[in-house]
């Protein structure tokens, strides 16, 4: 009996797992490249951190930014991207964005790319998010 009791506590306490919307994911396409960039706009109803992204066409993705160093703008890895409640993460052209390393296959072959991400939330409980991403 108490055993049960701490079970349901446990259910009681835990709480949902996250609402996490992907819109208009699109991976470019790379024309033989080796390098490319994903863009997508994401939201979710409780904070997160993105803790890894991956996908079997490439070994190595990352959250990029753009920063102004003089005059020129560069690109910076975000190391631990976060995503704040009821604010759209927005990747897109130009601003922060996917960057797609070692890419082992040609995206002109293929409609679509599937990516996990795994995200964080505040109490540490790991979440996995399968996308498929439209080559454009
Ligand atoms: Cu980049």
């Amino acid at each position: 009996m108490k055993k049960l009791i701490s079970i349901i506590l446990l259910l009681m306490s835990s709480p949902l797992l996250a609402d996490i919307i992907f819109k208009d994911p699109i991976i470019k396409n790379n024309f033989g490249k080796k390098i490319t960039a994903g863009f997508a706009t994401i939201s979710s109803d409780e904070d997160l951190e993105i803790v890894s992204i991956s996908s079997k066409i490439s070994k190595r993705i990352e959250v990029h930014t753009m920063l102004m160093e003089g005059d020129v703008m560069k690109m910076r890895k975000i190391d631990s991207p976060v995503i704040i409640k009821n604010k759209p993460f927005v990747l897109k052209k130009s601003g922060d964005h996917l960057m797609i390393y070692e890419l082992t296959e040609n995206l002109d072959d293929l409609k679509n790319v599937a990516f996990t991400f795994t995200f964080k939330n505040k109490s540490g409980e790991i979440i996995n998010k399968d996308i498929d991403f439209l080559v454009q």
